[in-house]
């Protein structure tokens, strides 16, 4: 397949200033006639170029004269009109098949209603259009279909007109008065109902709010509807951006590649971001809830009013965009835990892959398929980016920046320099070397090390940085990295200044003067920069921060070295220091001052991912044993106080209150220690908290405790859970997904035999993650030393290629890892991934990055 460069970037030839689609609605056979006006962008006499994929067109006209069959051609796929003048009206006429449509992009056909799912490229799959972000529409959109199968017909904008075609069929029209890209289109039919509600802008315009679901799901989406509240307010008080519309609506369908899709006016989620209610959402998922509508929302503004020219330009948004929605839902809840939840996703996904074959720049130079691109560093390193730089400007000149960057943007299709450029100007901020954040992969290694000199009270940190090697970029220059960082006074427990150190050489010395005693070094607190840092904190230094700092990121982060070091002592042979871990978590869990939710962070060890991370060669089987031998001997030695807090924290009747919250979080981390710890009745306290519970978070926090054992109580809690659950989807996949995450001897065969379970299919994203993608997460099961594991997810790969390659793709990087392992276990991985890439019909999605993982 072709490989796209950002080098080769240029202007559209022609523009679309308007369009209008008129939709005949049908799942076997829709008929799509669009009307473009096309105007010629600058002097050249380039014919039009519209993209398609997979489209024959029925008819074509130009200027109302319909075109002969040698007056246009198909180039693989797309629609070639030489045109003589500058502007013109070209209509096409093309029929599409929603219901054949199992890509999940286009038009398609989910649980009875038709959608459309057009970023990055399905728009090409409805209708001939040139299908880059930089061509801006305004789109008037008519939709004709059956009244009775299709009652709804939404799309993005305003309703203008809509009516009883009396022979059965009815219509509407939709108008959006801002112009956007094709990414942005699109449209809904369908059954459904509607919560509606009402939000008034700080301007005093009146937004008619509706989450249309089915039916039977309306009591489901009351959170989803505070949470779009709260982030129309939380947009206009944080960022001064109001909505534009006087309509916004969401729609929740159960097929979907991705987590939600922000289209102007009319969201489009993936209804495991909408649908919520305490007996099958657990807290986590009204957390994913509250985010996911929030990010959408707030696209509005970054990435839909300020959208991106091109697609190596996604970070403008989605970095963006995920910055603003971790921050909404840190003050909607606990900064603190949701700094520490966010940086554990960050180091599961985006520094996994960054140390891989899939590295990338968070602005790539190079993609053969897009839909690939929509990964942990575009996103979640990108998030870093834009919070270094709010960092180094403070509040106040980081919304100098940002309110800059939306004036001068507003309307336009931007890049990710022009972000930096608003920054720099508004932000008054220096971003020359910072630059580099967007153009070099690979997490960036920090080496600190402290001396202290009592003569002259005086302390020199000096600090190393080093980024390795990433695929195309062997050698790197030194970054710009913001280190937030103070120094204890081991005797007094007290810190000095807590500065942000500039480090931006790659090695650079920082003086501290008045330093009476020997300090204790606590560095890139609250995660100030995307980095490893490693440090020469002893066992008792670490275990001072982890009782002791002030910022709790830092706190945490301490226990946590404090469990690393353990754990690695342990896989190595020499299990030593782990009465210190026992006692920091006693110090943590008997602490009154620390918020439980907090504590439940704090106690929590590392997982058996993060551990493979922090080895040179991953041993998943030493990395288990050593896990869950510490994890008995905390059980055991503090089991009175697991029991304790077990029997403290269960909740009189469930509130999504804060302490409520962290109540649950703590009581499940209890639990799981207590059933660690072998206590002979550890598994009948589960099966009582799953059979007892008001709430999903602790109902599944039992059946997941209960499913990593062997007890007799596992069998028959899985069975109540099927049972009890069977026919509503979104809560089925939490039994497949509890099931493929359970650090169990068996869990290839088990995996192998749910892959066989009448209700699993590969139809359904959500369903094949929740088995198979979690499968490819769990290291210990994944990584059997049979390779049965890398089989299972490659078959599976090679059957989701044929109906959705881009889900089948998400599921590659795991095989993809296999210089992180034994010779044995990379052969086998190997050889699947020559499997696939040699499997006849492979999508360029499998194929770039099975391609790309076997470099
Ligand atoms: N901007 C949205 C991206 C998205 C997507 C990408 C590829 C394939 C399917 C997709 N569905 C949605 C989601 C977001 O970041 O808000
Ligand atoms: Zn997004």
């Amino acid at each position: 397949p072709a490989v796209i460069r950002r080098s080769d970037y240029r202007p559209p030839a022609w523009l679309v200033p308007d369009i209008e689609l008129d939709f005949a609605l049908d799942p076997a056979r829709t008929q799509v006639r669009a009307t473009l006006t096309v105007e010629r962008n600058g002097a050249h006499d380039g014919p039009l170029r519209l993209d398609g994929d997979g489209l024959v067109p029925v008819a074509i006209r130009v200027d109302g004269k319909v075109l002969k069959q040698d007056q246009w051609h198909l180039e693989d796929g797309t629609l070639v009109l030489p045109l003589c003048g500058d502007r013109h009206e070209v209509e096409t006429l093309v029929e599409i098949a929603p219901q054949d449509n199992s890509k999940l992009m286009g038009l398609y056909a989910s649980g009875g209603l038709l959608c459309t799912q057009c970023e990055a490229e399905g728009f090409r799959r409805i209708t001939f259009f040139p299908d880059r972000p930089d061509v801006l529409s305004r789109y008037r959109v008519r939709m004709v279909a059956d009244k009775s199968a299709y009652p709804i017909l939404l799309a993005n904008g305003d309703p203008v007109e809509s009516g009883d075609l009396g022979d059965g069929r009815h219509y509407a029209v939709w108008t959006d008065p801002y112009p956007k890209p094709c990414y942005l289109f699109a449209l809904v039919a369908g059954d459904l109902a509607c919560n509606a509600d009402r939000f008034v802008t700080m301007s005093g315009r009146q937004v008619r709010l509706g989450i249309w679901v089915k039916e039977a799901d309306i009591p489901r989406t009351a959170h989803a509807m505070q949470a779009l509240k709260n982030s129309m307010a939380w947009d206009e008080r944080v960022y001064g951006r109001e909505y534009d519309l006087d309509v916004f609506n969401i729609v929740a369908v159960d097929d979907f590649n991705f987590g939600a899709m922000e289209n102007k006016g009319l969201n489009i989620f993936n209804s495991r971001y909408i649908l919520a209610d305490p007996e099958t959402a657990t807290d986590l998922d009204y957390d994913g809830v509250e985010g996911v509508v929030a990010h959408e929302y707030f696209h509005n503004w970054s990435g839909n009013r300020v959208t991106c020219r091109d697609w190596f330009q996604l970070s403008l948004k989605e970095g963006f965009t995920v910055f603003r929605d971790q921050n909404f839902s840190a003050d909607m809840g606990s900064h603190a835990v949701k700094r520490i939840e966010d940086v554990r996703i960050l180091r599961a996904g985006q520094f996994q892959e960054d140390n891989g074959p899939l590295a990338h720049p968070v602005r790539p130079e190079s993609y053969m398929e897009i839909s690939n691109f929509y990964t942990a560093t575009i996103y979640n390193k990108g998030a870093e980016l834009i919070r270094m730089m709010a960092l180094m400007a403070g509040p106040e000149r980081f919304r100098a920046g940002t309110d800059l960057y939306f004036d001068r943007h507003d309307g336009e299709a931007a890049t990710c320099e022009d972000f930096v450029v608003a920054m720099e100007e508004g932000a008054d901020l220096d971003l020359r070397q910072f630059r580099l954040w967007y153009e070099q992969a690979g997490t960036p290694r920090v080496k600190a090390l402290l001396s202290h000199d009592p003569a002259t009270a005086t302390a020199t940190l000096t600090l190393e940085q080093q980024i390795p090697p990433t695929p195309g970029q062997p050698d790197k220059k030194p970054m710009a990295i913001p280190l937030r960082t103070a120094l204890f006074d081991s005797a007094t427990g007290a810190h000095g200044r807590d500065e942000v150190l500039m480090l931006t050489e790659a090695r650079q010395s920082f003086l501290f003067e008045n330093v009476a005693h020997g300090p204790i070094l606590s560095i890139n607190r609250g995660f100030s920069a995307p980095v490893i840092v490693e440090t020469n904190l002893s066992q008792p230094d670490l275990a001072f921060l982890a009782a002791h700092d002030d910022d709790p990121f830092a706190r945490y982060e301490a226990m946590q070295q404090l469990m690393v070091n353990v754990l690695i002592g342990r896989i190595a042979g020499s299990p030593v220091g782990e009465d210190a871990v026992i006692e920091a978590v006693r110090g943590a869990i008997t602490n009154p001052a620390l918020d439980a939710a907090f504590v439940a962070e704090a106690v929590r060890l590392p997982s058996e991912a993060y551990l493979g991370d922090q080895m040179e060669r991953v041993d998943p089987d030493a990395i288990h044993a050593a896990r869950d031998a510490l994890q008995q001997r905390i059980g055991a030695a503090l089991e009175p106080l697991w029991r304790d807090i077990h029997a403290r924290t269960g909740a009189a009747s469930f509130s999504l209150s804060p302490a409520a919250k962290g109540a649950r979080k703590l009581r499940n981390a209890a639990l799981h220690y207590l059933v660690a710890s072998g206590a002979a009745d550890g598994p009948a306290i589960a099966f009582a908290q799953f059979s007892e519970a008001d709430n999903m978070t602790e109902r599944q926090a039992a059946l997941a405790t209960l499913a990593n054992g062997g007890s007799e109580e596992r069998e028959a809690a899985l069975d109540i859970f099927y049972n009890r659950y069977a026919s509503d989807p979104l809560t089925l996949d939490k039994w497949f997904q509890t099931q493929a995450f359970a650090l169990h001897p068996a869990i290839v065969d088990q995996v192998a035999e749910l892959g066989r379970h009448k209700d699993f299919t590969l139809a359904n994203p959500n369903r094949v993650r929740a088995l198979i993608g979690a499968f490819a997460a769990n290291q210990w099961g994944f990584h059997q030393a049979s390779g049965r594991g890398y089989a299972l997810v490659a078959d599976c790969i090679v059957a989701l290629d044929r109906i959705n390659p881009q889900t089948a793709a998400r599921l590659v990087p795991p095989l993809g890892r296999w210089r992180r392992f034994d010779g044995a276990r990379a052969a086998m991985m190997r050889e699947q991934l020559q499997r696939i890439l040699a499997t006849p019909g492979l999508s360029k999605d499998v194929m770039e990055q099975a391609g790309k993982s076997l470099d």
